[in-house]
């Protein structure tokens, strides 16, 4: 099926940026913030919830079903910490938003993650857990890595992005 407006998924480590990203994007060009975390809980797409970790384990299946029609419609952005279980016949842009360590640290400890939960988001961000992911499940030209640690960087971003929309629609249209 052919799309009028391309999907998005912004993605990477928890606190590096990614609603920010999508709230403002979505805002400048019109396109649709899927956040993943709120359909996950509005339509039950879990297994319940993980004391330990403070979140919910995600059903992939559920989830996907629960998205499938808005997405294939074209025009979303997708707001997830993960991205390798969306089909790739779904996705025109991969972008894995990147933050320094320190930061990461300061952002996740604004948000009063457990100590478990903060260490394993540390350790996948110097990983580059999320990059990786990225860089199996989809081809290589539509994986870009961006810095996300200040709010220039985030301006850069959504510039950047937009501009790729609008060349996106014109090769398209
Ligand atoms: P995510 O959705 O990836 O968990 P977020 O958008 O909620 O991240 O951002 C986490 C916090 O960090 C929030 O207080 C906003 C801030 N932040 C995100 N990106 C930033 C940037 N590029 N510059 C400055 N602050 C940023």
């Amino acid at each position: 099926m052919s799309r009028s407006a391309p999907n998005i998924i912004i993605t990477g480590t928890p606190g590096v940026g990614k609603t920010s990203h999508c709230e403002q994007l979505a805002e400048r060009t019109g396109l649709k913030h899927i956040s993943v975390n709120q359909v996950v809980k509005e339509k039950e797409c879990h297994e319940g919830w993980d004391e330990e970790f403070q979140s919910w384990i995600v059903d992939e299946d559920k989830l996907l079903d629960a998205i499938e029609d808005e997405v294939k419609r074209g025009g979303c952005i997708i707001d997830w910490h993960a991205c390798d279980l969306f089909p790739k016949s779904w996705i025109d842009l991969v972008v894995v938003l990147r933050v320094d360590t320190e930061t990461l640290y300061d952002r996740l400890t604004e948000r009063k993650y457990p100590e478990v939960k903060m260490q394993e988001n540390i350790d996948s961000e110097i990983m580059e857990v999320l990059l990786q992911e990225a860089r199996d499940a989809y081809d290589e030209e539509i994986v870009v890595e961006l810095q996300s640690n200040t709010a220039e960087q985030l301006d850069t971003n959504l510039d950047r992005i937009e501009a790729w929309i609008g060349q996106w629609k014109e090769n398209n249209g």
